[in-house]
Parts: C-alpha cells; sequence; structure tokens
C-alpha cells in the first residue's frame, strides 16, 4: 500500500522525507503579481514587495486539479488542510478527494481539517508521518490523528492585522485594533479554527513572556514545540530559550513561515504550534 500525505502549504512544511509528501501551493494575489507559495518564491522579495504596495491584495487555495495532481500514484490519502473556517482549501481538498476515490474504488483517503494552520499543521503532518511508519492502518491512523489534534494548540503574536483584516479574517475587537501602531496581539486558534484574541500587549518582550505563560496556561509539559517565524528569529530564539530554561529536553524547532503565513502574520509574527492537554479540557481560554 503506497501511503501519501499532502499538506496545503500554509503548514509552511514544504518537504518531509521518510514518507512520500507533497504540498500544493496557496497564492498570495495582488493587482501587479501572483507569489506562488513553493520552494521558487523569493519570501522577502514578496514581504518588500507588499510593503510598498497600496492596492489590494488577497490569496487563494488550491483548486480540485492541483490537489487531484499530488494524490497521483497514491493508494492511501492524508490531506492536511489549513482551517475550513477560514480557507475554501479544506472543501476543495474534500471534493478533490472524492473524486479521486470515485475513479480509484480501491484507494482510501481523508481530509483532516487543522483547524489551524502553520506549526500546528506540522504537528500534524509529523504525527501521521509517525503513524504511517508504525504501519497502522487507515483507520487506526484516522482515529489517532483525530485524537492527537484535539490536544494540539496554536498560539500567535502579530504585529499587524492588516492583511487579516483587509481580507475580512478577523472580526470585531480584533479588526478595530488592526492599525494600532505598537501594539502586538496575542491570540491562538480557536476550537472552530479562527483568530481569538487573547490579550493586547506593548513591546516584544511583552508579548514573549504572554506567549510563554499562555504555551503553560495550554498545558505544555515538555513535548514538542514548534516556533514559525515571519522575519522575527530573535523572538523565536527567545521563546526557545524560554521554554528550554524549563524543559532542558523538549523538542523545539523554529523555522520560517512560508508565502501564506507570512502573508496573513506579516513582518514581526510568531506562530507556535504545541502538544498541550486536551482542547475541552481547557479552563483558561
Ligand atoms: O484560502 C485562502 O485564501 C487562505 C486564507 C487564509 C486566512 C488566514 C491565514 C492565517 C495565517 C495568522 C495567525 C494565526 C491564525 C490562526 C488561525 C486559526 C496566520
Amino acid at each position: 500500500m503506497n501511503y501519501k500525505i499532502i499538506s496545503d502549504s500554509a503548514s509552511d512544511m514544504l518537504s518531509l522525507s521518510g514518507v512520500s509528501y507533497a504540498t500544493v501551493p496557496l497564492k498570495i494575489i495582488t493587482s501587479e503579481k501572483e507569489y506562488i507559495d513553493d520552494t521558487n518564491l523569493d519570501l522577502e522579495g514578496m514581504l518588500c514587495d507588499l510593503e510598498k504596495y497600496s492596492g489590494r491584495s488577497g490569496s487563494a487555495c488550491p483548486n480540485i486539479g492541483e490537489w487531484q495532481d499530488a494524490f497521483e500514484g497514491a493508494d492511501i490519502i492524508f490531506c492536511v488542510t489549513i482551517t475550513s473556517n477560514l480557507s475554501g482549501s479544506y472543501n476543495t481538498a474534500e471534493s478533490a478527494l472524492k473524486e479521486y476515490l470515485e475513479n480509484n474504488p480501491d484507494c482510501k483517503g481523508a481530509v483532516i481539517d487543522s483547524l489551524s494552520t502553520g506549526p500546528e499543521g506540522c504537528l500534524i503532518i509529523e504525527k501521521l508521518k509517525e503513524l504511517i511508519l508504525a504501519e497502522l492502518s487507515f483507520e487506526e491512523i484516522l482515529e489517532k490523528i483525530n485524537e492527537y489534534k484535539s490536544s494540539t494548540h496554536l498560539l500567535y503574536a502579530l504585529e499587524s492585522l492588516r492583511n487579516l483584516a483587509n481580507n475580512g479574517r478577523i472580526s470585531g475587537v480584533s479588526a478595530k485594533i488592526a492599525g494600532i501602531l505598537g501594539i502586538r496581539v496575542i491570540g491562538k486558534a480557536s476550537i472552530v479554527g479562527t483568530l481569538e484574541l487573547l490579550q493586547k500587549v506593548r513591546g516584544s518582550e511583552k508579548a514573549i513572556k504572554s506567549i510563554v505563560e499562555y504555551i503553560d496556561a495550554h498545558g505544555y509539559s515538555g513535548g514538542k514545540i514548534r516556533i514559525h517565524h515571519c522575519e522575527n528569529r530573535k523572538a523565536a530564539e527567545s521563546i526557545k530559550a524560554k521554554i528550554l530554561e524549563k524543559y532542558p529536553s523538549a523538542e523545539v524547532v523554529i523555522a520560517k513561515t512560508g508565502a501564506l503565513c507570512s502573508f496573513y502574520a506579516e513582518r514581526g509574527g510568531i506562530l507556535v504550534g504545541f502538544e498541550g492537554i486536551n482542547k475541552s479540557e481547557l479552563t483558561t481560554k
């Protein structure tokens, strides 16, 4: 049986060894240019272009054909998508898979809604890899991955909410503070996969302190943790150091956000995905 994991590029994980893996890119679109979120992209170039550009900009999820091209040749398929509450990627992957399975009745597949993005998506992908390598059946993998993702979390610290607000991905309070200079917004992926505001702080130090406190409050106890940053390695390293101080053997990995997460998280943005307590047990919001 030929297992394959396919993620959209919102996971920021463009390659993975040891298992058959592919990504399908999301795109960032302006009236002047289209940026495809794959390994050929000049990310710093994109960020500079966007900072100079004053027109409308947005994003687009992969289409059915792009998902299906990535399925080709696989017997057992696991798709991992960005939260279905903010993107059409999940629905498109579902349609693509349904058609693929109709044409290939011996194959099996499932689309997993990360209800999140970036580093939390990575944790789900890595767990899928582990389960595939452990030679579990399709059904067992599906059960275990759903269980796993109920105890992973995503926190974010953002310096600007401009692109999120302009594209209607945040509402209410968050949209109102989108333009306030010097404010950093700390939040998390909510249980339904939307942006939930937790705190507003001033300055990088306070943002880092707040993130580390929220990591604790979500029941982190030394497991896997992934920090993705948009041109803010300094803050990522500082969070890592604080985690290692408390949990010297924690597995902390720092990586850069890809094009999609960079577009929405913007320069300075930090996303932290980690293993914690079950979301249903959370008393702190
Ligand atoms: O389909 C599309 O065009 C993609 C739309 C994506 C919109 C949101 C991306 C958010 C990226 C921002 C901070 C973390 C958010 C947590 C969400 C659950 C990163």
